[in-house]
């Protein structure tokens, strides 16, 4: 009896901190779990918006959401993994402040990976865009009103 008693406490702990585990540290369905930033991740590879559009109507739904931030080398070879070869919209532009480049979440840090000769952006080439032309992994600066694919970053829930 003893012995049965200690196998219901033990399944009783386990299903307990199981359940804790799932709750501490989820993303969304569809989304993607990155463990150094502890942060979820979804590329939207269906219809293609405008940078604000992206950024206003589709990652925001999520609490904190806003389109992805890339801090570090691990981030952008992360993101390259999500998206593969597709152009694709990130967080970063100099729409606030002409040739000052910021990330839309507010995040900080020096980690850039423009491309050779980026950020080049006489006119209206305000935001950046990932994986642009024969550029792959490397950031471009390209007209903000285009319509391509994005990805958004939120924290877990
Ligand atoms: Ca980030």
């Amino acid at each position: 009896m003893a012995c049965l008693l200690e196998l219901l406490k033990a399944l009783l702990l386990y299903i307990f901190t199981a359940a804790n585990i799932v709750n501490q540290n989820s993303c969304p369905s569809n989304w993607t779990q990155f463990h150094k930033t502890n942060h979820c991740y979804r590329f939207y590879n269906e219809t293609g918006l405008n940078w604000n559009d992206a950024r206003k109507q589709i990652c925001s739904q999520q609490p904190s959401g806003d389109l992805v931030s890339i801090n570090s080398k691990e981030e952008n070879q992360f993101v390259m993994g999500l998206i593969g070869s597709k152009e694709t919209w990130i967080g970063l532009s100099d729409l606030i402040t002409k040739n000052t480049w910021v990330w839309s979440d507010g995040s900080e840090g020096d980690y850039r990976n423009w491309a050779s000769g980026e950020p080049y952006s006489p006119y209206n080439q305000d935001c950046a865009v990932m994986n642009f032309g024969t550029e792959k992994s490397q950031w471009v600066a390209y007209p903000c009103d285009e319509q391509i694919y994005f990805m958004c970053e939120a924290p877990v829930v």
